[in-house]
Formats: structure tokens, C-alpha cells, sequence
């Protein structure tokens, strides 16, 4: 599918052409897809007090009416599929497998979230005193606000919007700036549904369009109960205490720094799969991407071979061939991240396999790189900072898997993590309390890829919010505990008297 048709079928070509001080560029080749006006400290506070204004409606509907609108939705996702999916492909420069399958994600969580809208239950509790009742509900907490990244730029808001919406939220949307367009063709497909749906107000999804300062006026604004944020550790640091000093709920998930155990029990050709898709896939710009592969010293050197005979022979270019399996990073700073993380595992005496320029579609204007492999004898400082490049450090680890887990864990983030081996005790133990102390935690599998229907998220300075599925619902309505008594007594608990 060519831009034009892209943009038309999903009715944002106008708002994409509107001309603005925000240019939009692909990192395909650099082109300008279009640009776009950041909205004014003004336009920022009347939009969210719209989302405020819609909440009061939205949450009067009968949980499984709201429900009804997110299938909908879901139902207008699947017919937009392919140019959605396009778009996000034009504008992450991931790949077209990639980007397709990031609105299948919006699909998943909008199916969840219709079933969740018949099953928001409380509990009902025995009461100590005679003639009375306890139970918990429940109830919908306000607006929303949900702050998303560039290289998820559509599923990890539907993550949030989804759910928020079955539990009676309305969502105020600060999409990353690198990727309005697709924020501005969910903002209209969602559109087209809420506008026909009887009973949703005008103004359940609102788009912020800036940089930080959109970001720090929702995240500082007194309406908005719940800040939903993904992205660096850095973004978290500086919002998180804007928000706790209103008490703002928050939910995190920020930097991970993945690692994969590789046991001498492992299933080699497996792992040389699953660690490939990990570190490479989406240019080792996830939040799950691989990058420390930790591998039992017997089998160290005859992985990395094999590994880098993979690395050098796989195929970087336009994300929209079918033979690619590495598209570009998404632009020059990233690129010069890149570049300076592997400049300083060089100071460190570090040889690194492939990591190169290399030049596609767009010339000097696109940032297309070789993954590079950095065989280490050791974990170092660098080795615990999060970079969003495809980057593998390969660290040799000795005797137990103990050993690998105390390595594995030896680093600030907490996000995901995974173990190759055929030993059920060793798969056992890195699942167990004294195992991965990562949020995710896969057995013959690899880190990145995970479904909607687990909870997502992880710990440390990955920042311990869990969104997507199992019970993550929570986080977005308030808990109310309630007693009723229904005798013509006043019996007080604790066996307290006070007879006046
Ligand atoms: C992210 O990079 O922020 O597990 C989310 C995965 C995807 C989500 C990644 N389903 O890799």
C-alpha cells in the first residue's frame, strides 16, 4: 500500500497534510510523511477537561454496554487491518509482519476486554458483626491519561484504552511524538465508532499532540487519577514524582535490559531461533528485546559462531520486502546511541561482530545498522544500561545456573527474561522465588513477543506497573469496600461498646 492510500482509507489525510511545526518523517528513507500542529498549553486543558466531562456519562453505562463499544471497535480494527498495520510499518520502520501483527494485538486486548465487561466482580466478605454484610465493588475511576512510546506506538495503547474503557474510564492520550499518525488513525477509527454508538459522550478519547510539556500537563493535571506511562527509566524518574505528589496512581513499565540463560541441557538450534527474534526483531527496539545472552562456558564459542555466521548473513532493508528481518532504527539519536554503546564496550577492551551502517532505501536520510554481537568475558557497567538497539553482549557463565540467574538478576531492570535448557530442575529453579526476578519469565522460549492475555510488565526500575491482561484490569478502577447492616442493631466490631 502506497502513503496516499494509506492515509485516505484511514481518513487521516487531511489532518496529516494540515501543515504544523511537528514534521513527521519515516525512518524507511527519511521521507516527510506529513506534519502536524502541537496543541497549545490551552487546547491541552480543554481536552482533558472534555475527558473529564465525558467520564461523568461514560461511567453511568452498565459495564457490558461499554463492552459492546470495544467490539466494535475491535470489529473496525480487523476491517482496517492492513492499513493500519501499513502505517505503522511507515512510521516505526519495523516490519510489515511486525506491524500487522501490532494491530492483531489491539484485536486480542479489545476480545479481553469485551469478556472482562461481564467479569469486573468483587468479593463478598463475612462480616464479624451479627446482621451485616461486607462486599467489595468495583467502580470506575476517572479519566485516564496513557502515555506510549514510539516503537509500540498502537497495541500498548490499546493495552490501556481497552480496558479502561470496559471499566468505565475515559482516556486522554499522549501518543509519542514520533508517531502521531498512527495515533491520529486510531484517534479516527475510533471515531467512527464511538460517533454511531448510543450513550458514549463526545470526547472518550482525547489525543495530546506535543512533546514533554503535553506529557508533564497530563501528568500534573489534578483530574487524571491514573497515569499510565511507557517508555524509558529516565521519562519514569521525571514524571513519577509529578504525579506522587498529588497521589496520582501510576503505572509504570519503563526500561528492561532482557537475558536469556542458555544451558548446556539447552536445545541449541531452538535457542540460535528464539535468540535471533529477540535481539533482532523490531531492531532491538523493544522494551523485551534480548540483550544479554548468558551461556554456559562449554558451549560458549560454538554459539557465537553460529550466531554471528546469523547476524551477518541476515537480511537488513525496507521492512516492507518480504525477505527483511531487520528494518532501520527509527532515527539518527537512536543510530548514535547505538553507536556510543558499542564505542564503550570497545574502552573496554571489547571486539565487536557487526554493529555497522549500512545504507538502504533513502540513502544518508534512513538509519539501517548490521546487529551486532559483543562477546564478553564478563557482565560490566555497561552491560546493566538499557539501549534500544539490537545489540547482543554474550556473557560466558561457569559451573551451575546459579550462577546464570545471579547474573541475570545483577542489573537495575526487571522486565523479562528466559532460560533454554531441557532440564526440568534447572527450568524449575529460574522459575521459583530464588529464580528471574523479572516480571517475565520464559522457559524455552524467547523474551520478547509476549501475549495479551498474561499481565505485562516488570520490576525494579522497570517500574512494577503490570498492564494487558490476567487481572491488570485493577489498576484502572477504584476499590470500594462496603458494609451494610441490615439488622435493627448498632453491634460495633472489635467487640467495642459505646452505648449512649
Ligand atoms: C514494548 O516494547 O514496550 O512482548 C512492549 C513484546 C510485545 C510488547 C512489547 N508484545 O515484545
Amino acid at each position: 500500500m502506497q502513503r496516499h492510500d494509506i492515509l485516505s482509507s484511514l481518513g487521516i489525510a487531511d489532518a496529516a497534510a494540515a501543515g504544523g511545526d511537528m514534521p513527521l518523517r519515516s525512518p524507511i528513507d527519511g521521507s516527510v510523511l506529513g506534519s502536524v500542529q502541537r496543541d497549545s498549553p490551552g487546547n491541552i486543558e480543554a481536552k482533558i477537561g472534555r475527558s473529564a466531562e465525558a467520564f461523568l456519562t461514560w461511567r453511568t453505562l452498565p459495564a457490558p454496554t461499554r463492552g459492546e463499544l470495544v467490539r466494535r471497535f475491535g470489529q473496525v480494527l480487523r476491517e482496517n487491518k492492513k492499513a493500519l498495520g501499513h502505517l505503522v510499518t511507515l512510521e516505526t520502520g519495523k516490519l510489515l509482519s511486525e506491524g500487522m501483527g501490532e494491530v492483531q494485538e489491539m484485536i486480542d486486548i479489545c476480545d479481553f476486554a469485551v469478556g472482562l465487561s461481564r467479569q469486573l466482580h468483587g468479593l463478598t466478605i463475612a462480616s464479624e458483626r451479627p446482621g451485616h454484610h461486607m462486599r467489595e465493588t468495583w467502580h470506575p475511576l476517572g479519566p485516564v491519561g496513557v502515555i506510549s512510546a514510539f516503537n509500540f506506538p498502537v497495541a500498548v495503547w490499546a493495552w490501556n484504552a481497552a480496558l479502561a474503557l470496559v471499566c468505565g474510564n475515559s482516556v486522554v492520550w499522549k501518543p509519542s511524538e514520533k508517531t502521531l499518525l498512527c495515533a491520529f488513525a486510531v484517534r479516527a477509527l475510533f471515531e467512527r465508532v464511538a460517533r454511531e454508538f448510543e450513550g458514549a459522550p463526545p470526547g472518550l478519547l482525547e489525543l495530546l499532540v506535543g512533546k514533554t510539556e503535553a506529557g508533564t500537563a497530563l501528568v500534573e493535571n489534578p483530574g487524571i487519577p491514573l497515569i499510565s506511562a511507557t517508555g524509558s527509566t529516565r521519562m519514569g524518574r521525571a514524571i513519577a514524582p509529578r504525579a506522587s505528589a498529588r497521589f496520582a496512581r501510576l503505572l509504570l513499565e519503563l526500561g528492561g535490559n532482557a537475558a536469556m540463560i542458555v544451558s548446556p541441557a539447552a536445545d541449541l538450534d531452538l535457542a540460535v531461533r528464539a535468540i535471533t527474534f529477540s535481539a533482532v526483531g523490531t531492531a532491538g527496539q523493544r522494551c523485551t528485546t534480548l540483550r544479554r545472552l548468558l551461556v554456559h562456558e562449554t558451549l560458549y564459542d560454538r554459539l557465537v559462531e553460529r550466531l554471528s555466521r546469523v547476524f551477518e548473513t541476515i537480511r537488513v532493508g525496507d521492512p516492507r520486502e518480504a525477505e527483511t528481518l531487520v528494518g532501520p532504527l527509527v532515527d539518527g539519536d537512536a543510530f548514535a546511541a547505538m553507536q556510543a554503546a558499542l564505542s564503550q564496550a570497545r574502552e573496554h577492551g571489547a571486539s565487536v561482530i557487526g554493529g555497522e551502517r549500512l545504507f538502504g532505501p533513502g540513502g544518508e536520510a534512513a538509519f539501517y545498522v548490521r546487529p551486532a554481537i559483543v562477546p564478553l568475558r564478563e557482565a560490566s557497567g555497561f552491560t546493566r544500561e538499557e539501549i534500544f538497539a539490537p545489540i547482543l553482549y554474550v556473557i560466558p557463565y561457569t559451573g551451575d545456573v546459579r550462577h546464570a540467574i545471579e547474573i541475570q538478576n545483577d542489573v537495575p531492570q526487571g522486565l523479562s527474561s528466559a532460560i533454554f535448557t531441557t532440564d526440568l530442575r534447572e527450568a524449575e529453579l529460574f522459575l521459583s522465588a530464588v529464580g528471574s526476578d523479572c516480571g517475565l519469565a520464559n522457559v524455552n522460549t524467547g523474551t520478547s513477543g509476549a501475549e495479551i492475555g498474561g499481565a505485562f510488565g516488570g520490576e525494579k526500575e522497570t517500574g512494577g506497573g503490570r498492564e494487558s491482561g490476567s487481572d491488570s484490569w485493577r489498576a484502572y478502577m477504584r476499590r470500594q469496600t462496603q458494609t451494610v447492616n441490615y439488622s435493627p442493631d448498632l453491634p460495633l466490631s472489635q467487640g467495642v461498646s459505646f452505648d449512649i
